[in-house]
């Protein structure tokens, strides 16, 4: 498409490729069977702001065409934005302009009806052997591709209007009592290949599987786990005086790489990356490419991995961008006094599916560093690295072609010089994967540990707990944003004793909903590993200090639970942990993002809270 537009297409033809890329972009998320209920909020907002912001109705839906089509589509792929700003302009001056709104409309009426269509809850009598042969479908077809998903891991209504429905596609069946489930069928970035050719099992079989979860799970889930916690700490809490509404810190870093250390903080989308001195004072800022997950701070540049669509979306928006830096280490800012040139990231690497961390490692021992990233995706993913060919280009490789991968750790645990990499898969079959490096970039693969399909893994590390010598995992899990929204009791951190053979033994288990995660530090400078960990599907409203939980070290595996009150004020996505101010003692960063699914109950203005929170270690020092 020509850069100027206007005056070489009428604004009916602009308006017209305006509703299509609309209507491209809601498919692509929001495909006909089961458009997503924050549509609706969107839409409810829009209704908001025509009050609020006192502009016309037709100018509010732009306004969310333009940040909805942004967000989920990746304009600048289809069209550059000038092009984009056209199209709005060409769209107000024609008799379109009400086609967007009635396309949303349709999108609602969808919504209202796949709410509906989601209970597939089978009518009539089953008796025992249909109970019994339900449980052995389900063992034998959600086995392939997970563990067994026991029934009582979720309430009956979650299995029924969540969970089920939103499996039956995974195994060709896409309605179910004349009633349609919700898939990905639509979506460009998947293809109907994704799902199998036709039903593997009829509905009747289906119907059993669906009645053995009616029959077999809980109305609700018991949670009789003690959360006693003290709220005396060794933190003394502080946040900054720069403030901005709605924050959406996704990334938050304690860089000890410069000397004083400083504060790196990623707006996801605002689309900037903060620098914060060790007193919390703003340094300098940049704008980056798009939302920020990652960073690492190299010499002379900075590598960002930019998420791309935030949200779940099969789309290839993410890419691996470097930016160089000054003397600083921070990148040169724009200075309109002497017009000096903004400084553009520039893309590394492009079409990526939702990176979500970005590793620099020599895998293929060839002197030059490669990348290792975990690339989340939703349906599809991978965990991939790109070969460094040392000509400034790289070559992307794929380790394990499945969605998921969330968090990798590289250690080389059998000490021949080669790195090996530690993975936890966080998506349908959840799992930390060993892979052993066996030389000229390729691995062998073992698993490790497996978790059922509904924990919602987040994080894990490799920390020795028992001081033998081999790596222990610190492990979390928590993420509560699929298919069933209730509290689930064994939402926490667990801790699993390794034999020195890479056999690994549950050891530990705290309580805390939702949690999204846990790192070990010796914070009180006993000679003992203690756990900071965050929340961020916490029980908000009976137990809000639940969002940040610190269990000190008593010896022997046992740990005493404590709260810092403060941590109230924001909503913890992100984490790090790092000496901020060189007094040999690890401090705590929380990074807050505000503006998560708004199911949730608080009475705390997290949108008017600080971008992020320090504990500063207040602990006697390791000797
Ligand atoms: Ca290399
Ligand atoms: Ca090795
Ligand atoms: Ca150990
Ligand atoms: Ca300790």
């Amino acid at each position: 498409m020509a850069s100027i537009l206007r005056g070489k297409f009428s604004d009916r033809f602009l308006a017209k490729q305006l509703i299509k890329l609309f209507f491209d972009s809601y498919l692509s998320l929001y495909n006909i069977d089961s458009p997503f209920c924050s549509i609706n909020s969107s839409f409810y907002l829009i209704l908001r702001s025509t009050t609020f912001l006192k502009i016309s109705f037709n100018e509010c839906l732009l306004r969310f065409v333009r940040s909805f089509v942004d967000s989920h589509f990746d304009v600048t792929k289809r069209v550059a934005n000038k092009e984009f700003n056209q199209m709005i302009f060409a769209y107000r001056n024609t008799t379109f302009k009400y086609s967007i709104f009635i396309i949303l409309i349709t999108g609602l009426n969808n919504y209202f009806i796949s709410c509906e269509s989601s209970n597939s809850a089978p009518s009539g009598n089953y008796t025992k052997a249909d109970l019994e042969e339900g449980k052995s479908l389900a063992q034998k077809y959600c086995q392939s591709c997970h563990l067994f998903p026991e029934a009582s891991l979720a309430d009956k209504h979650s299995w029924e209007t969540g969970i089920l429905p939103n499996m039956g596609p995974r195994l060709g069946i896409f309605s179910f009592n004349g009633k349609n489930y919700p898939s990905s069928r639509f979506d460009p970035n998947i293809g109907k290949s994704f799902y199998p050719d036709g039903p593997v099992l009829n509905q009747d079989e289906w119907s059993k599987i669906i009645a053995y979860y009616s029959q077999a799970a809980p109305d609700s889930l018991s949670d009789t786990a003690s959360r006693e916690r003290d709220s005396i700490s060794i933190f003394q809490v502080e946040s900054p005086k720069n403030r901005y509404r709605n924050p959406v810190s996704t990334y938050v870093h304690i860089d000890t790489t410069v000397s004083p250390a400083r504060i790196l903080v990623a707006d996801g989308q605002l689309k900037f990356v903060y620098s914060y001195n060790n007193k919390l004072q703003l340094m300098d800022s940049f704008k980056a490419g798009g939302t920020i997950v990652d960073i690492i701070p190299e010499k002379n540049k900075m590598v960002l991995c930019n998420i791309g669509v935030i949200n779940p979306n099969d789309g290839r928006s993410g890419n691996i961008e470097e930016i160089p830096t000054s003397k600083t280490g921070f990148p040169v800012s724009y200075d309109p006094k002497h017009s000096k040139p903004e400084v553009q990231p520039s893309h590394l690497f492009d079409s990526l599916r939702r990176p979500v961390q970005i590793q620099s490692v020599d895998l293929n021992a060839d002197g030059e560093n490669d990348y290792l990233i975990c690339e989340f995706g939703n349906l599809l993913g991978a965990l991939s690295w790109l070969q460094n060919n040392g000509d400034g280009t790289f070559t992307r490789h794929v380790i394990r072609y499945v969605p998921g991968a969330i968090h990798a750790v590289v250690k080389d645990y059998n000490h021949d010089g080669l790195p090996d990499i530690w993975v936890l898969f966080a998506q349908g079959d959840e799992g930390i994967v060993l892979f052993t490096n066996l030389g000229n970039g390729t691995f062998e693969e073992r698993q490790i540990l497996r978790f059922p399909a509904i924990y919602g893994s987040t994080y894990f590390e490799l920390d020795d707990f028992n001081g033998d010598g081999y790596p222990d995992i610190l492990y979390s899990c928590g993420d509560n944003a699929d298919y069933s929204r209730i509290l689930k009791p064994y939402h926490g951190v667990y801790i699993f004793l390794n034999d020195g053979k890479q056999h690994f033994t549950q050891s530990y288990f705290y309580p805390i909903h939702g949690c999204y995660k846990a790192m070990a530090r010796d914070f009180d400078g006993d000679g003992d590993l203690d756990i900071a960990a965050i929340s961020f599907f916490a029980d908000y409203s009976f137990d809000p200090e639940e969002g940040f939980v610190y269990l000190e070290n008593k010896g022997n595996l046992n740990f005493k639970a404590i709260t810092v009150p403060e941590t109230k004020t924001g909503r913890w996505l992100t984490m790090d942990v790092g000496d901020v101010n060189g007094d040999g003692k690890p401090d705590i960063l929380l990074g807050n993002f505000s503006v998560g699914p708004t199911i949730i109950k608080t009475n705390f203005d997290w949108k008017n809270g600080p971008p992020f929170l320090l504990l500063k270690n207040t602990g006697k020092k390791k000797n």
